[in-house]
């Protein structure tokens, strides 16, 4: 591409932790082919975010220069010599370094868009960013152009954020009345089976912000679909002008022959493995991109699939041989006896192994995606929720949607994950969780057909991208 025929210049900025950046580059890709599909004029995609983020994801995806994608580093923000507190291997798992990024942001943000700017040799013309990063609102405001904030996690955490202030004074009110009362939040529309403990975390610095700036946006994406939750999708409508649910990101259809290698490249041959087994059987397991459950939780889950005998596919950042040798002093029979039908992967490609039809139910932490590609799958779930958003998703799974249960008392244990297993796998209430998921996946695949309301938000988003003129 000729620098000088480049007419749009997009801003993407992401929030470079756990799986915000692949979910944000995903929505990019889409849009990206769109843009190439609408005639002659050139659109450039500065996609932005860490070096180490950056890496990882364009070395992974080399389709993505055709796309006119282009990646932008953004400093980290982390002192010069920062030392982790701990497991320097996982300093990314950790809160400090999220919250030194969104400190350093606004100067950091603003020197990459500068760079970027000048290697494009066009003005940023409209500013799209994860909605953890409100400061690329302010950046927009500055530049006269457009900002549009993308929710990466589902629309109910969007409304509770949202509520946060509300709700504090609530929980005391609801907290005088009386032991006996459940602390339910039957005082927001859609929320009547949630109890206040799976709340995420309002106090959180990051959160707190960008509840408080979302209003600043000219439209706010969400990803997600409308029909997996019509009451919550009314409610934010009538909150923001221009709320769009155009999800799930991971599944939007990418109009270029090559699918998106971060997700679907199975270097250790997990598909192969599903293939010889039966349908429905398998537990597939993993717990995200930023969770590690305690040792002694991963050993009872070890157990539990010792002793069930079904086989297992767990995907687990990390040596857990090592984990468990510490807690059993070094004595793995229970993992030798459990992996004779199990394997172990560091990264197993997701989605492609919940579509397979030998998987018979996840146990997740119930991240977001996870929960979506989940439903993509037609897989029931075994929730175990640690943080943020998750204990509120967990509950959307268990309550609201009923494709699922979480694991009793909040936490793996040797019987409690048996019996879990046993009820997904083997029981009639399994079996009605399973038609659920399908209804709720067919609902998913309507969404995105090209009347569907996934497919027509997209169309909006792009009105709204491509079309950006100066405020
Ligand atoms: C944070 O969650 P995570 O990034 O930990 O979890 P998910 O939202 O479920 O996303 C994980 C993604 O990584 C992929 C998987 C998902 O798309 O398919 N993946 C994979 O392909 N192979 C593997 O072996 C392991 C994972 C946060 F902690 C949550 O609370 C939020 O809900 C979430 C979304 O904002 O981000």
């Amino acid at each position: 591409l000729q620098e000088a025929s480049v007419e749009r210049h997009i801003a993407m900025f992401t929030f470079p932790f756990a799986s915000h950046p692949s979910t944000l580059l995903a929505l990019t890709r889409r849009l990206a082919a769109a843009a190439v599909g609408s005639g002659p004029s050139s659109t450039v995609f500065s996609f932005f975010s860490t070096e180490r983020s950056n890496s990882a994801l364009f070395r992974a995806d080399s389709s993505l220069a055709s796309l006119n994608i282009r990646p932008f580093n953004v400093h980290d923000g982390l002192p010069e010599g920062y030392v982790p507190r701990s497991d320097p291997k996982r300093m990314w798992l950790q809160a400090e370094p999220m919250h030194l990024f969104i400190r350093a942001a606004p100067a950091n943000l603003r020197r990459a868009a500068a760079e970027a700017e000048d290697a494009v040799g066009c003005r940023i013309s409209c500013v799209v960013s994860d909605a953890f990063l409100w400061v690329a609102g302010s950046l927009a405001e500055e530049r006269g152009v457009p900002w549009v904030a993308v929710r990466t996690g589902g629309p109910r955490s969007l409304v509770v954020h949202f509520q946060i202030q509300m709700i504090p004074s609530t929980i005391r009110h609801l907290a005088t009345i009386g032991s006996e009362d459940p602390e339910v939040l039957d005082f927001i529309p859609g929320f009547s089976s949630t109890e206040c403990r799976d709340l995420p975390d309002g106090n959180g610095s990051i959160l707190h912000s960008m509840a408080q700036n979302l209003h600043r946006a000219t439209a706010i994406v969400v990803n997600s679909f409308e029909e997996a939750d019509p009451v919550i999708t009314q409610q934010l409508h009538s909150k923001f002008q221009n709320y769009l649910s155009v999800g799930p990101f991971g599944l939007l259809p990418q109009a270029t022959s090559s699918p998106n290698k971060y997700f679907s490249h199975d270097p250790n041959g997990c598909i192969p493995w599903l293939e010889c087994h039966e349908p429905n059987s398998v537990v597939y397991i993993s717990f995200g991109t930023i969770v590690k459950p305690k040792t002694s939780e991963l050993m009872a889950l070890m157990e539990s699939l010792a002793e069930t005998g079904h086989p297992f596919l767990w995907s687990f950042y990390g040596d857990l041989a090592e984990e468990l040798s510490i807690i059993s002093g070094g004595n793995l029979a229970v993992m030798e006896k459990a992996l004779v039908r199990g394997k172990m992967v560091r990264w197993a490609p997701q989605l492609s192994v919940l579509r397979h039809p030998s998987v018979g139910v996840f146990v997740t932490h119930c991240g977001w995606n996870s929960l979506l590609e989940s439903i993509a799958g037609g897989v029931p779930m075994i929730g175990r929720p640690f943080f943020a958003d998750q204990p509120l998703n967990q509950t959307t799974m268990e309550d609201e949607w009923k494709i699922g249960l979480g694991v009793e008392g909040g936490v793996f244990t040797k019987q409690g994950t048996v019996r879990a297993l046993e009820m997904v796998l083997s029981r009639e209430e399994g079996k009605k969780m399973r038609l659920r998921v399908g209804a709720l996946n067919d609902a998913l695949v309507k969404s995105m057909e090209p009347d569907g309301s996934s497919s027509q938000n997209f169309n909006k988003l792009m009105m709204e991208i491509f079309n950006s003129k100066k405020l």
